[in-house]
């Protein structure tokens, strides 16, 4: 004989969308309709299984004694220092065995309780329901003791009728939440594994009259310059608009004329539904996505998307989000030129897309569906291609559209990610397009594109990307109709991505490519006491992904990555370009809305790096894609023979929502002249005296030929060459990457323990010329380097010669030298800034005069890495030196070795020894965003090939 002894807990293993939530329905904030958040300090109750427990917590009067608090919203394994359970991260791997729709019986189970007091006006009269706006993953409900139902989808709304329950006074709310179910086979999202009531509760009065359900449609018709609206709605009600004049009734359609809503120009009209029983607030964009010749437009006009993808992330709250912080990343995306917005990958908090609505991101609003663990097995048993889970599919599909298609920014439902193919994505996709035909359906997974408007990829190169331009990738006849983009390009993780210009440059020649979305907005890392941010692993999780879950443009505490800086400079919607030598500009306007009439323009002139002059440059308001031809004026007369160039930028002429007036949009730089080389005579010669050489200002050790000081300033390290760089996620690449990964095959051939062989020391008539070879141990291969050092008495040139020996089957990280000095802090140079720059995302390095600390120049990747290289150095001055290029150089500076950094996990494994290291480098190997995508391109290789070049080095006292 066989009994259960503990609760039933099967729903949690059903494949079913749940029980007893009502259907989905518009998301909006009442004018006047009562509400009531829940949200705050809830008792908890962690259990180790879904069954542990009985259900009596949930009966009024129970005694929740010595039960911990939460708060909601929140996760539980986010808060009480680990005592609730941690945090897991896997990319794709499912954290439990794939056994469909079972999950582990050790399922984190978290009891929630909260008694609030129904407020003493609380309107008796209509109804009122429970909302819950997102649970992971599967959640039972008990109101006053009565069950209300259960449901899945973590990142969908969902409610309850709570009218009959509700009792004056004192009322008791049971949640139980358990960490996995058969919704968690639905959300195996690449992000921390996070349980709990992560958004909203709130409880919601329900007038009698108020509409169940409403659906605004606000069209644009570019060529009548009008606007229709219709409001349909469940109950009967009329829709007024002041601004437009407009009172007409719900079902009824009004066509007057309207500025159009476009991310660039976000109009939007406000407006009341106003029914019996309550007034709805509207915000109303009129607006027309089409798919038509192959494109996607709006309003008439094929769209560029200049975007990203965004998980929603707080570095101490995971995915509970508040609205400042939501509104801080539509601010940072408005101020770094994006456009656009993948809600990567289930639909955001409500909130977030108001917020686009109202400041102009254009957003491809995904469903809360990935399936990725399958792709282990081949895809076989994937939920998406089996009936029994086509209703918890087409609930999450309409779960998402009910809720979120009130809003003008959204043009695309994207059906999920990752999810391979099958009939339920079929039967999601037809469910869309008739609900909402005036929008289009993405999905990235098939590449035939049977249900979708659009022919998306992820990480594509920019070889394949071209020919999909050109229309030469063939494929279905559906497809071949399709406009392209990319859902997912340049993978932010640590130092990146590279290449994004050379992208834009095809998305920008090729009309069919209608640009993309870069992987990703933020670094998920978690604050940490101890490792600064933790990553996957950090939590002992024995199944993890690493720093994978690192990946985005600006870090955990939302500071911009320099890979933000150089997206916000390629994607710039306003191209300045010029020729400095005879004074001519060229703008042209890229926005595919708006003309120029916003901007202001400034020219400035330089002269070695130094604004000598300034002043406002008339542009016209060009209309999109026009450009024009602007003069500069006369060159300033400057007595100073130094380098003379031109910046000229484009910023925001008045206030916006977004920035204020003075805000950089874009820039460009044009030189007016050659730069004068550094020209040394080699006058004085190398002076032997017991075991030193004198040289000039110059002391070096007669035996080794090492430097030792340069006038007054003790050289800790001598210079020496140097090929190594701690490798960068992308030099690594991911393990499935097929193309060369160079992280490894450099540490193969040992260019991480680089041997210095010294062959001559010889002191000449005019230099002092040090031979040696430089080689890794157990490799034949080499490096034949030749220091020569002369000097006119008060500078000291050093001129490295280069040349590679046997057969150099890969690319160099580096090349340059590499020295100590004992004291430095302040650092001044004249070169590309302010930031870090590699050959392969140096597009926002602009050449100026800049000042940092040491500490300053270091980015501060996660995972610590290569980083902090300034790009086309003329000269640097730090530590009592000025070293001054012959040709420019890359300059890097830093408290700790290279091997140090390469060693470091976290930010806190780097500490400050006594000794400031600085590479002077000739050239550095491109970034590439072979993380997750292709390497750098070609023309980014640091090739192993004879170079020479030289320094000049002097004291700055
Ligand atoms: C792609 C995923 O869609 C995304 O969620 C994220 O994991 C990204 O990669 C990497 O960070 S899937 C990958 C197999 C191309």
């Amino acid at each position: 004989m066989s009994y259960r002894t503990t609760p039933s807990v099967d729903y949690v293993e059903d494949v079913s969308p749940g029980s007893g939530a009502l259907p989905p329905r518009a998301w909006y904030a009442s004018s006047d309709a009562r509400s009531l958040s829940l949200n705050g300090s809830w008792r908890l109750r962690v259990s180790a299984t879904a069954d542990a427990e009985d259900e009596s917590f949930a009966e009024e009067g129970y005694d929740a004694g010595n039960w911990a608090e939460v708060t909601v919203p929140g996760h539980w394994v986010l808060q009480g220092d680990g005592a609730f359970g941690s945090p897991i991260y896997t990319n794709h791997l499912y954290p439990f065995p794939v056994d469909p729709p079972y999950v582990p019986t050790e399922n984190p189970t978290g009891d929630h309780l909260r008694v609030f007091d129904l407020p003493t006006d609380w309107p008796s009269d209509g109804g009122a329901v429970l909302r819950f706006d997102g649970v992971e993953s599967c959640a039972r409900v008990w109101l006053n003791g009565t069950e209300l139902g259960e449901f899945k989808g973590s990142r969908l709304a969902h409610e309850f009728t709570v009218g009959e329950l509700l009792k004056p006074g004192r009322n008791v709310l049971a949640v139980r939440v358990h960490q996995w179910s058969a919704g968690s086979y639905l959300e195996d999202q690449d992000q921390w594994w996070l349980p709990g009531i992560f958004r909203d509760v709130t409880l919601l009065h329900r007038p009698a009259g108020s509409p169940g359900d409403f659906f605004v449609h606000a069209s644009y018709d570019h060529t009548t310059g009008e606007g229709t609206l219709r409001v349909d709605s469940d109950v009967e009600g009329r829709v007024t608009v002041p601004a437009l004049g407009i009172d007409v009734a719900t079902g009824e359609p009004i066509t007057v004329a309207v500025e159009p809503w476009t991310a660039e120009t976000p109009r939007l009209y406000d407006g009341v539904l106003a029914t019996e029983g309550e007034r709805v607030p509207l915000r109303i964009g009129f607006r027309t996505v089409v798919l038509e010749d192959g494109l996607v437009k709006v309003n008439g006009r094929a769209i560029l998307f200049r975007g990203v993808n965004r998980h929603e992330w707080h570095p101490r709250h995971g995915r509970a989000l508040d609205l400042e912080t939501m509104r801080e990343d539509v601010l940072l995306m408005k101020r770094h030129n994006l456009n656009a917005v993948r809600t990567s990958h289930y639909p955001p908090h409500p909130a977030f897309l108001d917020l686009c609505d109202e400041y102009g991101l254009w957003v491809i609003d995904e469903c809360d569906l990935e399936t990725h663990g399958f792709v282990e097995q081949d895809w076989r048993d994937n939920p998406v291609d089996d009936e029994r889970w086509t209703p918890a599919l087409l609930d999450r599909a309409a779960r998402m559209v009910e809720r979120d298609k009130n809003h003008p920014s959204i043009v695309f439902w994207s059906l999920g990610n990752e999810a391979g193919t099958g009939r339920g994505l079929t039967a999601m996709a037809e469910w869309i397009h008739g609900r909402d035909p005036e929008r289009l359906v993405h999905y990235e997974g098939d590449w035939n594109c049977r249900d979708t408007d659009v022919y998306s990829r992820m990480y594509a190169s920019h070889e394949e990307v071209a020919g999909i331009g050109q229309r030469l990738d063939g494929g279905t006849h559906k497809r071949r109709e399709l406009p392209f983009i990319q859902c997912e390009y340049g993978h932010a993780m640590g130092n990146g991505p590279g290449g994004l210009a050379d992208y834009q440059e095809l998305f920008e020649k090729h009309e069919r490519l209608q640009g993309g979305f870069i992987w990703e907005w933020i670094d998920h890392g978690v604050e940490h006491a101890e490792l600064g941010y933790a990553y996957g692993g950090d939590f002992g999780e024995e199944l993890h992904d690493g720093n994978f879950v690192c990946d985005g443009l600006v870090f955990p505490d939302r500071t911009p990555s320099p890979g933000l800086i150089e997206y916000k400079k390629v994607i710039e919607p306003v191209l300045i370009e010029g020729d400095g030598t005879n004074g001519t500009v060229w703008v042209t306007n890229k926005h595919d809305f708006a003309d120029l009439s916003a901007l202001a323009f400034e020219w400035s002139c330089q002269v070695d790096g130094e604004t000598v002059e300034s002043g406002s440059l008339a542009v016209p308001a060009l209309a999109p894609g026009e450009s024009a031809e602007v003069k500069l004026p006369e060159p300033p007369v400057d007595g100073r023979g130094g380098e003379r160039q031109w910046t000229v930028r484009a910023l925001l002429a008045d206030d916006t929502s977004w920035a204020a007036k003075g805000h950089v949009v874009a820039w460009g730089q044009f030189a007016a002249g050659a730069r004068p080389l550094p020209s040394i005579p080699a006058t004085d010669r190398p002076v032997r005296d017991g075991d030193r050489i004198t040289l000039g200002p110059a002391g070096f050790d007669a035996r080794t030929g090492a430097l030792l000081s340069i006038g007054g300033v003790a050289v800790g390290a001598a210079p020496r060459l140097d090929v190594w760089r701690a490798t960068t996620d992308n030099d690594d690449g991911a393990e499935w990457q097929t193309d060369t990964r160079y992280g490894m095959l450099w540490r193969t051939l040992g260019l991480h323990r680089m041997r210095h062989r010294l062959v001559s020391v010889e002191a000449g008539d005019d230099a002092l010329t040090v031979r040696t070879r430089v080689a890794p141990a157990a490799r034949e291969v080499g490096l034949d380097t030749v220091y020569r050092w002369t000097s006119d008495g008060e500078r000291l040139r050093l001129t490295v010669s280069v040349t590679p020996e046997g057969d150099w089957t890969v690319p160099l990280p580096r090349l340059g030298v590499r020295f100590g000095l004992p004291e430095a802090d302040r650092v001044e140079w004249f070169g590309g800034g302010p930031g870090e720059a590699y050959p392969d995302t140096r597009a926002a390095s602009m050449v100026g005069r800049w000042q940092s600390t040491v500490d300053g120049l270091q980015t501060p990747y996660v995972r610590p890495q290569e980083n902090g290289a300034r790009a086309d150095v003329r000269w640097v001055e730090l530590g009592g030196l000025r070293i001054e290029g012959d040709p420019e150089f890359w300059f890097t500076a830093r408290r700790w070795t290279t091997e140090q950094l390469d060693a470091a996990r976290h930010r806190t494994d780097l500490t400050a020894g006594d000794t400031v290291w600085v590479n002077l480098d000739h050239g550095l190997h491109g970034i590439g965003s072979q993380s997750c995508g292709p390497g750098p391109l070609p023309q980014y290789f640091l090739k192993a090939e004879p170079a020479e070049f030289s320094f000049v080095f002097s004291t700055t006292e």
